[in-house]
């Protein structure tokens, strides 16, 4: 008789713990859609939200425009919305004009988080402004990253001389912030002028033009900040096109692999690598947590690794560089 009670609490214990099992362990389908599918910054946070996916069970779905612009990535988004994710991470290409595409989302009762890139001024859930609906905002501190690569690059031209910022296009929070964060950051160095921002829609070819054509204007031009990956890239190409290596300067945010060598070469001085895979990462886990009932932080910024000739080899800080 004893025994029979002990096998039938058992039993009892057993299937309650699976019914509870099954009730939270329902699948959530995650959406991802990043700025852009062929940039080594997104497939590198694809894989750190692949990894948060796998350990809550989650299925993601990484879904993108093959180039940074709101016309192809607001169908993309509209497609996604149809399919009815449980949430969707996104990192919206312009601060304006993703506010009503992604509020179709929130009014359908999709959860928003935004990635990397913000709407609206980026604070989040504030019950003011047409933009506050995401829940949080995952990225790096931008303004911060400009600064840090404006001391870099006045240190690199000894404080004194001529820098250009070469930059996506107006109207992305990201590169917007380091820009405003590098003007700001040069604004105390009396002896450094800032020339006009060049702005190459994310097109490395026409970053690498319009530094040899800001040379050819300016033949005492020191350095330069490449605010994004394609940017700072196709300035770094032009400064090597032009035979300047060494002598325009060149700071970049981003770190692809070929950022290894154009550190070694002397080509590029310092990289800023933002951590995206954290962002990814990060983003999965604040959708489930709120999906499973948890409050999330509005804000939740991700670090900065400086990579520069004396750390390249350092594995801890190559682990950094982002994945193909
Ligand atoms: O710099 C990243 C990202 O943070 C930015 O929003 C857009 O450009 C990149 O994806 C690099 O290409």
């Amino acid at each position: 008789f004893l025994k029979a009670t002990a096998v039938a609490t058992l039993a009892t214990g057993v299937s309650a713990v699976a019914g509870s099992v099954k009730a939270q362990d329902k699948k959530f389908t995650i959406a991802l859609i990043p700025g852009l599918t062929t940039d080594a910054f997104y497939i590198t946070m694809r894989k750190g939200a692949e990894a948060a996916a796998k350990a809550v069970g989650a299925e993601l779905v990484f879904q993108g425009a093959p180039d940074f612009n709101p016309v192809t990535q607001v169908p993309v988004l509209d497609a996604i919305i149809a399919k009815k994710p449980d949430a969707i991470l996104i990192a919206p290409t312009d601060k304006d004009q993703l506010i009503q595409p992604l509020k179709k989302a929130a009014d359908a009762g999709i959860p928003v988080i935004t990635v990397d890139t913000f709407i609206g001024t980026g604070v989040y859930q504030t019950g003011k402004g047409d933009a506050d609906f995401p829940l949080s905002y995952i990225a790096s501190d931008n303004l911060l990253g400009g600064a840090i690569a404006a001391r870099a690059l006045a240190k690199a031209i000894g404080e004194k001389g001529k820098v250009y910022v070469s930059n996506v296009k107006p109207g992305i929070s990201t590169t917007d912030q380091r820009e405003q964060g590098f003007k700001d950051e040069m604004k105390k160095y009396p002896n450094i002028t800032v020339l006009e921002t060049q702005y190459n829609d994310d097109d490395a070819n026409k970053a690498a033009s319009q530094l040899q054509a800001v040379y050819a204007r300016n033949s005492d031009l020191d350095g330069v900040f490449g605010a994004n990956l394609f940017s700072a890239l196709g300035a770094a190409n032009g400064v090597q096109q032009a035979g300047q290596t060494g002598k325009i300067r060149v700071v970049a945010f981003d770190a692809p692999t070929s950022i290894v060598d154009n550190i070694n070469s002397g080509l590029v001085d310092l990289a800023i690598a933002q951590h995206p895979s954290e962002i990814g990462y990060f983003g999965v886990m604040a959708a489930y947590a709120h999906l499973t009932g948890n409050s999330i932080p509005t804000a939740i910024g991700t670090g900065f690794t400086v990579i520069d000739k004396s750390n390249v080899t350092d594995k801890n800080v190559a682990k950094f560089i982002y994945s193909d």
